[in-house]
């Protein structure tokens, strides 16, 4: 089993239950199970900014698929949950990226591991320190990274 985190971001339609379905489904993937899922975060759009917020949290996951594998579960579970691709960094009902797969560094065409970007989005990295403070990426701890960043568009959204 490999301990595997993801970012999950969603915004149109109904943002929430598009990430509870993604969750749910992450969790009945064969060999797979969901350890820890992180708070609600509603976050300004980073990158692509003449879009609407999204909805971002992170989740732990143990897993027994290969990193290709669970990259394919991911991107059937897109699809199922009807992401259509139109334009890089666009709107989307739901997105799911993997961060880390324990401690492997993978360099292939479709699949970078760690996430090349994830150093540099506050909508990933807060919501990952909240499930996994001592985490390091690439040597760093995740709050070096915070630091550096502005977070003040990243909110924490209070469980109801
Ligand atoms: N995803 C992107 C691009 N920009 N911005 C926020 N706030 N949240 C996201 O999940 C996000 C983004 C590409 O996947
Ligand atoms: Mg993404
Ligand atoms: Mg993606």
């Amino acid at each position: 089993m490999t301990v595997v985190y993801l970012s999950l971001g969603s915004n149109v339609g109904e943002r929430k239950a598009y990430l509870n379905q993604a969750v749910s489904l992450l969790n009945s993937l064969q060999g797979t199970r969901i350890t820890k899922c992180s708070s609600l975060y509603e976050t300004a759009p980073w990158g692509k900014i003449d879009q609407a917020d999204f909805l971002n949290l992170c989740c732990e996951l143990e897993t027994a698929l290969s990193p290709q594998n669970l990259l394919l579960s991911c991107q059937k579970i897109e699809r199922d949950l009807g992401r259509v691709r139109h334009e890089h960094w666009g709107p989307r009902t739901i997105d799911i990226d993997i961060l880390l797969y324990g401690r492997s560094v993978i360099t292939e065409d479709n699949l970078q591991v760690p996430h090349p970007f994830m150093t540099e989005r506050a909508f990933v990295l807060l919501p990952l320190e909240e499930i996994a403070p001592h985490l390091t990426v690439n040597g760093a701890e995740l709050r070096t990274y915070i630091t550096a960043l502005d977070s003040t568009a990243v909110k924490k959204i209070d469980a109801d």
